[in-house]
């Protein structure tokens, strides 16, 4: 595809953090290069803005998402992790999820190995580390962060995550202290402090990077439910068992639907119904707006 033809599919015609460009000299005498071309984009991260009828990219050509979480503080939430994967759905490009700070883990905070398995289920590949202790090696998961920085050999990643959880330590850590990026320090509440405020490129030798905090903003109601279909195939896939699938909420209280037979002793049955559990909340919020307001 042409990179006017994307644009013209994207409605969107200026180049983001992450594009590459052919450039040309100035002519003899003059200063100014003159940009010739958008070379086109392999993947794009964006978010739909429904208001205006189009699509905001805000980065480009990035191999792989890394969502960042903390497993000390700030508290692990599991549903954040959900949020982040429906985008990766979404945008189409792979996820890692990084179980950072777990020099502060404690057995029983949270069932890590449950969640990794929910996440392998996902298709997302799991890390533990500490960015705080490079030596750190894993205790519950096969891959650490000398697996991590195998896996993003030449590869253009994107950060995503709560202020806090150590994104920017992260990147520092991974890059061999080449890149040296301002960490925060946590508030009483154990909150970051939205320390990282630019978008950029970094180029941590062995990777490339790009920080951005335009991929903050984590409300999901610039999706449809058709979206939403697509990006938890697995809940639909087991909507369709429950016989009344058409006009089921699934809800405890349901009788003889599909979710509240299973076995609730069974880790298999924990994991269907956290994935419902998230698809619900999403669901709720992407329902804010209606979706005919949502095409572009
Ligand atoms: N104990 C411990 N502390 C960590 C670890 N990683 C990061 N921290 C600390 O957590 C705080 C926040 O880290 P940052 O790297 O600034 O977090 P961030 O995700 O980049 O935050 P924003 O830029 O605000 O989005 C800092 O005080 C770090 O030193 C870790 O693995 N273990
Ligand atoms: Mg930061
Ligand atoms: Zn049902």
């Amino acid at each position: 595809m042409t990179a006017t033809a994307l644009a013209a599919q994207l409605k969107e015609d200026h180049i983001v953090v992450g594009d590459w460009i052919d450039i040309s000299p100035p002519p003899q005498g003059g200063e100014e290069w003159k940009i010739e071309n958008v070379v086109p984009r392999s993947s794009a991260i964006f978010r739909n803005l429904p208001r205006e009828q189009k699509k905001k990219v805000i980065a480009a050509n990035v191999d792989v998402i890394l969502i960042v979480v903390s497993a000390g503080m700030p508290a692990f939430k599991r549903g954040l992790i959900d949020r982040y994967l429906v985008r990766s759905d979404f945008w189409e490009v792979p996820a890692f999820v990084i179980f950072n700070k777990m020099d502060l883990f404690n057995d029983g905070d949270f069932d890590l190995i449950f969640e990794a398995e929910r996440l392998k289920w996902l298709n997302a590949r799991c890390f533990e580390v500490s960015s705080e202790s490079k030596k750190y090696t894993p205790r519950y998961l096969p891959d650490g962060f000398d697996e991590l920085k195998t896996a993003l050999k030449g590869k253009t990643a994107i950060t995503l995550g709560h202020s806090g959880v150590g994104k920017s330590k992260l990147i520092t850590a991974l890059s061999d202290g080449l890149v040296n990026l301002l960490s925060g320090d946590l508030g009483s509440e154990g909150k970051g402090a939205h320390t990282t405020t630019w978008a950029e490129v970094i180029d941590a030798q062995i990777f490339t990077l790009i920080d951005s905090p335009g991929v903050r903003s984590m409300s999901l109601s610039d999706l449809t439910k058709q979206d939403l279909l697509y990006c938890f195939s697995d809940v639909n896939e087991w909507s369709s068992k429950c016989q009344f699938s058409s006009n089921c909420t699934h809800e405890p209280n349901s009788k003889g639907c599909f979710f509240q037979k299973l076995d609730p002793a069974l880790r298999e049955t924990q994991l269907i119904l956290s994935r419902l559990d998230s698809y619900k909340r999403v669901l709720e919020e992407v329902s804010e707006l209606p979706d005919w307001s949502k095409k572009s």
